[in-house]
């Protein structure tokens, strides 16, 4: 999975970036490169089985991140800049909401609505130019065959159309399932699932959460496919440089419960209608992404594809049994260990351990 960290120039988006994945990156003004980087999903889970197991290796899951450079009108024009925009899974869109006078803004004031509107119609309008391309070459192709599919198409070509034109973003329309399939091929920009991340100023980190309650209720309400999470750059990207240890304390320092990282991972997971299985052992213990709603036989798959192939039943158990029976001898002596077949829907924390041929 991967999000693409966007927004105004000298927002914070750098510095976010070096919260999620710890990396150094360039921090300076007019930055034009795009830089990678992965994330480790925080996960209470995995350590408390590594407690158990004492396994050789703990692999979290994992989200990659794009730091983009600072989004304008001439950007969008790029095709190398819209290129990195189109292949991901989502957008985190950082607001400024700190008060800093030796840190610039492009528009001269600090205004998060103001910003989100004007990036949000800067997508819309590029979305817009695309469609009408589209539409003009299925107009000509039309006139030669009568394609059903090209129908199909341009009648979804038209209904986005009209939805840009009111300048609403396309992750908002509602669309039938066999249209949103057919929508996803284009990559469209305001069809990408948002976060909203609000880069609230160190004096107000002690009322973080109900700065992004405010928030929440003014940006989002109705809004599909749009989540919101508070940070504060400046305090957090001082954590990435301490011990685990220290981290802690210097979070409580703050009136932070808990750190940016978990709580915009846990945003995105919502966002994105995402959770994690974990699977546990000597060797390895592991934290694996899916769908909500996913089959014990399409998660066996994200593990190994002969899993899924030669699949026979997943041994499975909720992460606080099993750790409380300190291993599966017990649990199973319990009768705690069931055994679910192909079509069992996998529950967020489900351990599992996947029989097969
Ligand atoms: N006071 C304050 N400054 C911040 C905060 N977050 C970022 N900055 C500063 O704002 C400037 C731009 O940050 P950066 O992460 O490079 O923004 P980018 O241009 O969006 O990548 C840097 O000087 C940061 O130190 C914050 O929460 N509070
Ligand atoms: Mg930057």
């Amino acid at each position: 999975m991967k999000t693409a960290i966007i927004g105004l120039p000298q927002v914070g988006k750098t510095s976010l970036f070096k919260i999620l994945t710890g990396a150094s990156s360039e921090s300076r003004i007019g930055a034009t490169k795009v830089q990678l980087g992965i994330a480790k999903v925080p996960d209470k889970r995995l350590s408390a089985l590594a407690e158990v197991f004492q396994p050789k290796r703990v692999v979290p899951a994992t989200i990659e991140y794009a730091d983009m450079p600072g989004l304008s009108r001439e950007v969008l024009r790029e095709a190398s800049y819209i290129g990195s925009l189109r292949t991901v899974d989502a957008f985190a869109h950082v607001l400024r909401l700190f008060e800093d006078d030796t840190v610039m803004h492009v528009d001269g004031s600090v205004d998060p609505r103001r910003d989100w509107a004007n990036i949000d119609l800067e997508l819309v309008l590029n979305d817009l130019q695309v469609i009408e391309n589209r539409i003009a070459r299925v107009e000509k192709d039309l006139k030669r065959v009568k394609d059903p599919d090209l129908v199909l198409e341009m009648e979804l070509l038209h209904e986005c159309r009209a939805w840009l034109e009111q300048e609403r973003p396309l992750r908002e329309l509602e669309l039938s399932r066999e249209q949103a399939k057919r929508i996803k091929g284009f990559q469209f920009l305001s069809e990408k699932p948002m976060l909203l991340v609000l880069n609230v100023g160190e004096e107000h980190t002690d009322a973080i959460d109900a700065v992004a309650e405010r928030y929440r209720s003014e940006l989002l309400s109705g809004k599909k496919n749009l989540a919101l999470a508070p940070v504060c750059g400046s305090v957090e990207s001082e954590l990435v440089e301490l011990d685990e240890a220290d981290r802690k304390e210097y979070l409580d320092s703050y009136g932070l419960a808990e750190s940016g990282i978990e709580r915009l991972v846990g945003a995105t997971y919502a966002l994105l209608g995402l959770m994690s299985f974990l699977t546990a052992g000597e060797t390895e213990c592991r934290a694996w992404t899916i769908k909500a709603g996913t089959s014990a036989h399409v998660a066996a798959g994200t593990v190994h594809t002969d899993f899924a192939k030669k699949f026979i039943r997943a041994e499975t158990i909720n992460w606080r049994e099993l750790a409380s029976h300190g291993g599966y001898a017990k649990a199973r002596e319990h009768g705690n260990l069931r055994l679910e077949g192909k079509d069992y829907v996998v529950q967020d924390g489900d351990v599992l351990v996947f029989r097969h041929g």
